[in-house]
């Protein structure tokens, strides 16, 4: 094949029915495809890889495998960005450049697949328009029935043009329902709850006292370089005549590996009922997360926890500065 004759993915759907079909992953099958990126590729271009994997294997069960232009070209591909092979399969230089930040093609040539963009957002969205043509372009099969790779489709429509951020604002309230729960049903679980404001809470038993329930801050709008103080809304169920730790709790800045700010209480230093606590004064960043856990105690030598449970109705961010 003359490879100047590539196929412009980017032109319409009948056009892409006169190519020949290509399989990228067949229900039941070992991988047949590989998704290659640039050694030295962008987180951004890192995460259209990875994205491009979980959805592939969310549609069919296969997962492709994951590799770096380091390695020779595997013949079935989906390359990724600007790789060392990409301007020898166009037959000229990518030029991602010219697409500016957000901008791609898309570009079959053979049993390659290149989605041709930058480093910034370029790559990824170009991923998540390569999904969106499966179900266009049906030459491009993940072998799955239409209602499934529908529903598949659609939540990736949603990651792909994400509704925007509201504004940051210097005062908001989280309720308990946002929190991510480890274990639902044995370490806790959201419960109906009259003494919570909203009615609602999350109850972590005392069965787990590692953190069970986290907020990540990538899921929070707020300003950067901004310092705010951060302050929970718990209710500690005690255990009558015991004394112990009641909870702990922090924020913790996975990118670093290292804690930013957190509290712990005594049963001796709670009260009865809902009460306040200020939990972090800091700068959040978006590898920061909130945690929580009920009290720890001495498993290994045979203690039980010093509490029935916590519940957790609420967060509140307040900004400082
Ligand atoms: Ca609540």
């Amino acid at each position: 094949m003359n490879r100047l004759l590539f196929v412009a993915l980017a032109l319409t759907a009948s056009t892409w029915a006169t190519a020949q079909e290509l399989t990228l992953a067949a229900r039941g099958q070992p991988a047949a495809c590989t998704i290659v990126r640039p050694a030295g590729a962008s987180p951004s271009q890192v995460y259209a890889a990875e994205e491009l994997q979980r959805f592939t294997e969310q549609m069919t069960g296969v997962k492709l495998p994951i590799t770096t232009d380091e390695a020779p070209l595997p013949a079935c591909t989906v390359v990724l960005g600007d790789t060392r092979f990409t301007a020898e399969l166009l037959g000229g230089p990518a030029d991602v450049k010219a697409l500016g930040e957000d901008g791609f093609r898309l570009v079959r040539h053979g049993d390659r697949l290149l989605v041709l963009g930058g480093p910034v957002r370029g790559t990824l969205y170009g991923a998540y328009e390569l999904a969106e043509r499966f179900d266009e372009a049906r030459n491009i099969v993940l072998s799955e029935d239409g209602g499934r790779q529908g529903e598949v489709l659609a939540r990736w429509k949603v990651l792909a043009n994400p509704p925007a951020m509201p504004a940051a604002q210097t005062r908001a309230f989280v309720e308990d329902k946002l929190l991510s729960l480890g274990n639902r049903g044995t370490y806790g679980d959201t419960v109906a709850d009259p003494l919570a404001e909203d009615g609602s809470a999350m109850k972590l038993y005392n069965t787990h006292y590692e953190w069970c329930a986290t907020l990540p801050f990538s899921e929070v709008a707020f300003d950067p370089g901004k310092k705010y103080r951060l302050r929970m809304r718990v209710c500690v169920e005690k255990e009558p005549g015991k004394e112990g730790e009641a909870f702990w709790v922090g924020v913790y800045d996975a990118k670093n590996r290292r804690g930013c700010a957190g509290i712990e209480r005594k049963t001796s230093d709670v009260g009865e009922g809902y009460a306040w606590y200020d939990v972090a004064e800091w700068v959040p960043e978006r590898d920061h997360y909130f945690w929580i856990g009920p009290g720890r105690f001495d498993k290994k030598g045979g203690a039980t926890s010093a509490i029935k449970a916590l519940k957790i109705d609420k967060l509140e961010l307040i900004r400082l500065d």
